[in-house]
């Protein structure tokens, strides 16, 4: 666990590099209710830059704090998930998971590159 452990502190290091190292790390709290809460605005960005959840069935809403379309998909998972906002201000969705990292992206065309990616640690 320690080498995971390690890994993902270089993983968050190389990601702000990417990013120009302006962004400051942020977890998001876990929710009371176990829900995965993404809230996205009308820039390229999520609000946190990882997530917790725990392992087994995963419910994530997705949260739209402006008018900009979004989508919120798995990397490695694109055809079983995919929640998408814009017109909807809020879509729910949930996933088998198992526990281990994975990253949250949205695959509108740039928004990746611009930094709409977040890691998902389910334990
Ligand atoms: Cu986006």
């Amino acid at each position: 666990m320690k080498i995971r452990k390690y890994i993902g502190t270089v993983m968050a290091t190389l990601l702000l590099i990417s990013c120009g190292g302006s962004a400051e790390k942020k977890t998001a709290t876990p929710t009371t209710d176990g829900v995965v809460r993404v809230t996205t605005y009308d820039s390229q960005k999520f609000d946190a830059d990882m997530y917790q959840a725990k392992e087994g069935l995963v419910k994530i809403e997705y949260l739209l704090d402006g008018f900009q379309s979004h989508t919120l998909v798995i990397e490695g998972m694109e055809d079983d998930f995919k929640l998408e906002v814009g017109d909807e201000k809020t879509a729910l969705g949930e996933i088998e998971l198992k526990a281990g990292r994975y990253i949250l992206y949205c695959d509108i065309a740039g928004h990746r590159t611009s930094g709409m990616e977040a890691k998902l640690l389910v334990s």
